[in-house]
C-alpha cells in the first residue's frame, strides 16, 4: 500500500500524490490533507524544488472533502482543507494542479488554490456540494467567481453540475489540456512553468466581476433560485457567498463562507441530502450477493407487450445501444406501440435534446415480433402484460419453452407473487421481478424482485442492468406491492379517510405538497387514473374484512364515470387541455355525504395532522416490511420513495424523515392515533421497539 501522500522530487518538481482510493477523498483523520501539508512546507524549503505539482495517484484528482467525517467530533492535531489552502496562499514557487476523472467540491477547490491547473480529457469538473445541502466551504465560492466570472460561477455553484475538461478549459478553470500519460504530461507541463519563469498567480488576487450591475443580478438570481429550489436553503446560501466574494475582500469573503458553510452542514435538510448519497450506494450492496459474484451478459433483450409499460421498458434498453424485440399479438398493436415510441423521441428531438440521428439509432434497435419463437435468443425477456396471475402464468410456460438456457426471465408485476410465476417454470432460478415505474422511461426506480430460489447470479446481473439502463436499482423480496406499493397503498388509504373526517382533497394535496412533494395523493390519483384501482378493489371485495374502516369514496367518485385527467374529472374537475386541477363542489358534496353516511362527524383537521397521518403510515408500513426481512435496510426503503414517488430528497426519505423527527414521538403519535382510529394505527413491532431502546432506523 502507497503511503496515502507521496512526496518524491523529480528534477525540479515537487510531486505530491494523494492515494486515497477508490476517489481521493481529502481526509483529515487519515492524514491526507496533514500529508500534503508537509510535503508543502518541506519542499518550500528545498531550493532544488522550483515548482510543486498535486496530482491524484488513481484514476483522479480528488471527489472532494470526505464526506463520512461531516458532523463528527473534528480531529485535533490534524490539518484541515482550510490549513492546507492558507499555507497555499503563502507559497511562493508556482504550483501546479493534475486534475483528471471526477474533480470535485474540496477537490476542485484545492485545485483552484493552485496557480496552474492542467486536465486531461474525460475529467468532471465542479463543486457539487449544493447536492449534498452544503456549499464550497474551502474558498470555492470565492475562488471560482475570481476565475471565471460571477455569472457562470453562479450557475455551477448553485446547480452543482460538473463540466467536461474541455469546457473548464474555455471557462479558464483548465490552464492547459494535457493528452497521453497525465503525470508525464503534468510533470512537463510543470517543467515548462518553472523554465518560462512563470509567476504564482494567485485565485485569491483577483477581482470577482458582474457584467453589468451587480445589485440587480442578484436580486434576480435570489429570486429564481427561491423559486425553483423550494425546500432547499444551500442554493440561496451558495448565491449570498458568491454575492460576498463581490462585494467583500477575500479573507471576510473566506470568513462569511466558513459561517454559512458551519450553519448549513448541521441543518435537516443537509443531512438527509448526504444520508440519500450514501443510501444510494448502499443500495447496490447485498448480504448474501457479494460483489464480485459472476454476471451473465446481456446484449440483447425482448420485452412482452407494447403497451405504454412495455415500449417505456424497451426504451431504457434501446437508449443503452441493446437492441429489443418487442412482442405483441399483432401488427396494428405493434404498429401503436411504436408510433407512441416514435412520437416521445421526435418530443426530445424537437427540444433539442436528442438528435435525429441518435433517434433514429434507437428506432433501429427496436424489432416487433408477434412469435414467442422469436425471442429464443435473448439475453433477458421482461414481461409487462395485463396484471393478472392466470396471465403472467401463462407468459412463463411459454418462456420456459421457448427461452434460451441462461436467460433471465423478469416480469415487470407490481403487486403479484414472483415465486408462483417462477413455479409454472423448469427454472425458477433465472426468474426475477423487475418492476418499472410509470413512466418507465422516465421513472429513475427499478424494485428488483427477487423470489425465494432467484440465483445469485441473475441477482447481480439484475443490479448491474440497472445501472447500465441509468435506473436506481434496489432489491426487495416478494409481498404483496413489494416495498413502494404495499406502502403507498397505506398512504392512499389515509388520505381517503382524511377526506371522511373533513378535509378536502385540495387540503390534504396542499398539506402534503407544502411537505415537499411535487404533487399530493389526490393530484397523482387523478394524473394516474382512478379506474386501475377501482377495478383492484372490486375484485377484492368480496374477501375484504367486513369489520375493516373502508371509505367508499375513491369507488363513488369513479361510479360517476371520474376516472382522473383523462377523463376530464376525478377528485377535481380539469377544463379541457389544461391539467390544472380546479376544485370541484359536486365532490365537496360527494365527500360530506359519504362521511354522514358513514356516521363520522366531520372536523377541522390541520395540514399538521395531514402529514402525520400519511407519513407515518408509510413510516409504519415500511416498520413491518424491515422486520419482515422485505427491504434489506432502511435506506433502501427511502431510496424507493426518492426515485420511485417524488419524495422530497430534502427529507431524505419516510425512513429517514421519521429517525429526523425522533422514534419515541412517531410512537406516541401512532399509539394516540391508534386508541382514536383502530387497527391500521397498530405500530409496528420494529418501530416499537427502536423507540423504546432510543434507536433510530438508520
Ligand atoms: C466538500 O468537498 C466540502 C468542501 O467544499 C468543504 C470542506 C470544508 N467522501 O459514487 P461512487 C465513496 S463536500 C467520502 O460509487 P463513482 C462512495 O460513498 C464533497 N466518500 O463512485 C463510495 O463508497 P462505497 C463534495 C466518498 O465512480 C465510493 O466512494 N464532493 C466521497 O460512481 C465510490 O463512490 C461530492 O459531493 C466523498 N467525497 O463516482 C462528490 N465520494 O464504495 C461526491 C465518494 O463504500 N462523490 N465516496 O459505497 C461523487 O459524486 C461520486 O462518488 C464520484 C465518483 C463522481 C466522485
Amino acid at each position: 500500500m502507497p503511503n496515502i501522500v507521496e512526496y518524491q522530487v523529480q528534477g525540479h518538481v515537487g510531486v505530491i500524490t494523494l492515494n486515497n482510493p477508490p476517489v481521493n477523498a481529502l481526509s483529515v483523520g487519515k492524514g491526507l490533507l496533514q500529508g500534503i501539508l508537509d510535503a508543502l512546507k518541506e519542499g518550500d524549503h528545498d531550493p532544488n524544488v522550483r515548482v510543486f505539482l498535486l496530482i491524484g495517484g488513481g484514476r483522479n484528482f480528488s471527489g472532494g472533502a470526505d464526506i463520512t467525517e461531516f458532523g463528527k467530533p473534528p480531529f485535533p492535531g490534524m490539518a484541515t482543507l482550510r490549513d492546507v489552502l492558507t499555507y497555499m496562499d503563502t507559497v511562493t514557487k508556482p504550483m501546479v494542479a493534475a486534475i483528471a476523472g471526477p474533480t470535485m467540491g474540496g477537490g476542485l477547490e484545492l485545485a483552484m488554490g493552485t496557480h496552474y491547473r492542467c486536465a486531461i480529457t474525460g475529467a468532471q469538473i465542479g463543486l457539487p456540494e449544493v447536492k449534498l445541502g452544503i456549499l464550497p466551504g474551502a474558498a470555492g465560492t470565492q475562488r471560482l467567481p475570481r476565475l471565471i466570472g460571477v455569472e457562470k460561477a453562479v450557475e455551477m455553484i448553485t446547480t452543482g453540475e460538473p463540466v467536461s475538461t474541455e469546457r473548464a478549459h474555455e471557462l479558464g478553470i483548465v490552464d492547459e489540456i494535457v493528452t497521453g500519460d497525465l503525470r508525464a504530461a503534468a510533470i512537463a507541463y510543470a517543467n515548462k512553468i518553472s523554465k518560462e519563469g512563470r509567476p504564482v498567480r494567485r485565485a485569491s488576487a483577483l477581482t470577482a466581476k458582474v457584467e453589468g450591475d451587480a445589485d440587480a443580478f442578484f436580486a434576480a438570481a435570489r429570486e429564481r433560485i427561491t423559486r425553483e429550489f423550494r425546500g432547499y436553503p444551500a442554493p440561496l446560501e451558495c448565491l449570498a457567498c458568491v454575492e460576498a466574494a463581490v462585494k467583500k475582500p477575500f479573507p471576510e469573503g473566506i470568513k462569511f463562507e466558513r459561517e454559512r458553510f458551519e450553519h448549513l452542514v448541521r441543518t435537516t435538510e443537509s443531512q438527509s441530502l448526504r444520508h440519500a448519497f450514501f443510501a444510494e450506494r448502499a443500495a447496490n450492496k447485498i448480504k448474501d450477493v457479494p460483489e464480485d459474484t459472476p454476471t451473465r451478459e446481456i446484449k440483447s433483450a425482448a420485452v412482452i407487450g407494447a403497451g405504454t409499460m412495455g415500449g417505456g421498458i424497451a426504451m431504457n434498453f434501446v437508449n443503452v445501444g441493446i437492441p429489443v424485440k418487442v412482442l405483441e399479438a399483432s401488427q396494428e398493436r405493434l404498429d401503436k406501440g411504436f408510433d407512441i415510441i416514435r412520437r416521445n423521441y421526435a418530443a426530445t428531438v424537437a427540444k433539442g435534446r436528442l438528435t435525429q440521428e441518435a433517434m433514429d439509432k434507437r428506432m433501429g434497435l427496436l424489432q416487433g415480433v408477434q412469435s414467442y419463437d422469436d425471442l429464443a435468443d435473448a439475453d433477458i425477456i421482461i414481461e409487462a402484460v395485463f396484471e393478472e396471475m392466470d396471465v403472467k402464468k401463462e407468459v412463463f410456460r411459454k418462456l420456459d419453452a421457448v427461452a434460451k438456457k441462461g436467460a433471465i426471465l423478469a416480469t415487470n408485476t407490481s403487486t403479484l407473487d414472483i415465486d408462483q410465476i417462477a413455479a409454472v417454470t423448469s427454472r425458477p432460478g433465472d426468474v426475477i421481478g423487475l418492476h418499472f415505474f410509470s413512466p418507465a422511461n422516465v421513472m429513475k426506480l427499478l424494485e428488483i424482485v427477487r423470489g425465494a430460489k432467484t440465483a445469485h447470479d441473475v441477482i447481480a446481473t439484475s443490479m448491474k442492468l440497472s445501472r447500465t439502463i441509468k435506473k436506481v436499482g434496489v432489491l426487495v423480496g416478494v409481498c404483496d406491492g413489494f416495498v413502494g406499493n404495499r406502502m403507498v397503498h397505506a398512504y392512499f388509504r389515509e388520505a381517503g379517510f382524511l377526506l371522511e373526517e373533513g378535509a378536502t382533497p385540495q387540503q390534504v394535496d396542499k398539506a402534503m405538497e407544502a411537505f415537499g412533494f411535487a404533487m399530493g395523493p389526490f393530484r397523482v390519483s387523478d394524473l394516474a387514473g382512478l379506474d386501475i384501482g377501482w377495478a383492484i378493489r372490486k375484485r377484492q371485495a368480496a374477501t375484504r374484512d367486513p369489520s375493516q374502516r373502508y371509505s367508499k369514496i375513491g369507488d363513488l367518485i369513479c361510479e360517476r364515470g371520474r376516472f382522473g385527467q383523462k377523463t376530464g374529472a376525478g377528485y377535481y374537475k380539469y377544463e379541457a387541455g389544461n391539467r390544472k386541477p380546479i376544485p370541484d363542489p359536486e365532490i365537496e358534496a360527494l365527500i360530506v355525504q359519504a362521511s354522514k353516511d358513514a356516521g363520522i362527524e366531520r372536523r377541522e383537521i390541520s395540514d399538521e395532522e395531514i402529514v402525520a397521518r400519511c407519513m407515518y403510515q408509510l413510516v409504519n408500513v415500511g416498520a413491518q416490511l424491515l422486520d419482515e426481512g422485505i427491504a434489506q435496510r432502511a435506506s433502501d426503503i427511502d431510496i424507493v420513495y426518492l426515485y420511485g414517488y417524488g419524495f422530497p430528497r430534502f427529507r431524505g426519505g419516510p425512513m429517514f424523515y421519521a429517525d429526523t423527527v425522533g422514534l419515541p414521538k412517531v410512537l406516541e403519535t401512532m399509539r394516540e392515533y391508534h386508541a382514536r382510529l383502530g387497527e391500521f394505527w397498530k405500530p409496528a413491532a420494529l418501530l416499537e421497539k427502536l423507540a423504546t431502546e432510543g434507536g433510530r432506523f438508520n
